[in-house]
């Protein structure tokens, strides 16, 4: 049984900072880092999560697509880590899509984003990696990349009207009666 690890919430200092670069992303601490925050996002049942939202203000996120209630199409994919990811490049479309953030519970709002980035990252053995991500996993990433950045959904959202409660959202965006 792993130690709980608890989320920052809307409103903690940590999550309105811009997070400091990861100076060694191969050694002891960024490691350990990575596996606290799989563990926080596999017990909160995350598709990402930002080393920010276990409060620790580091340049670290984690991606992890799987199809789920909401994106049944979404891919699924082994959790990518990256350590100090840079933006290459945006895709000129925009879609906008529901989402949901640990550290924001019980709200939804809908967010435009780009639908492509290319991105470049460290990876655990400290060796640069690019990617393209498109989709799904794009907006996780640029979700997850806002953390580190110290914003958080609501301030992406193009309308305030399209922020609704859980409840709410589950009634009338999809249907679901409770
Ligand atoms: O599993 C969640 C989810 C919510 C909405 C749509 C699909 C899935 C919970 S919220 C979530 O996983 C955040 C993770 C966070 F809080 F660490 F940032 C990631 C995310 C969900 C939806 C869109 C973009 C990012
Ligand atoms: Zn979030």
């Amino acid at each position: 049984m792993h130690e709980h690890i608890g989320i920052a919430l809307r409103g903690e200092k940590v999550l309105s900072l811009r997070a400091e670069a990861a100076e060694d992303p191969s050694g002891p601490l960024i490691r350990q880092l990575a596996k606290d925050m799989l563990i926080a996002m596999k017990t909160h049942g995350g598709v990402g999560i930002a080393a920010p939202q276990i409060r620790v203000s580091k340049r670290v996120l984690i991606i992890h697509s799987k199809p789920n209630e909401r994106y049944p199409d979404a891919p699924e994919m082994e959790p990518v880590i990256m350590v100090n990811p840079e933006i290459i490049s945006y895709s000129e479309c925009f879609d906008s899509m529901w989402e949901g953030c640990l550290s924001v519970p019980g709200l939804r709002g809908l967010v435009p984003r780009q639908t492509g980035v290319s991105v470049r990252y460290h990876d655990l053995t400290g060796k640069e990696q690019e990617a393209c991500l498109q989709g799904f996993p794009a907006r996780i990433f640029q979700h997850e990349f806002d953390h580190l950045e110290g914003i958080l959904f609501p301030l992406r959202v193009a309308d305030c009207s399209d922020i609704y409660s859980e409840n709410e959202y589950r009634r009338r965006i999809q249907g679901l009666h409770d």
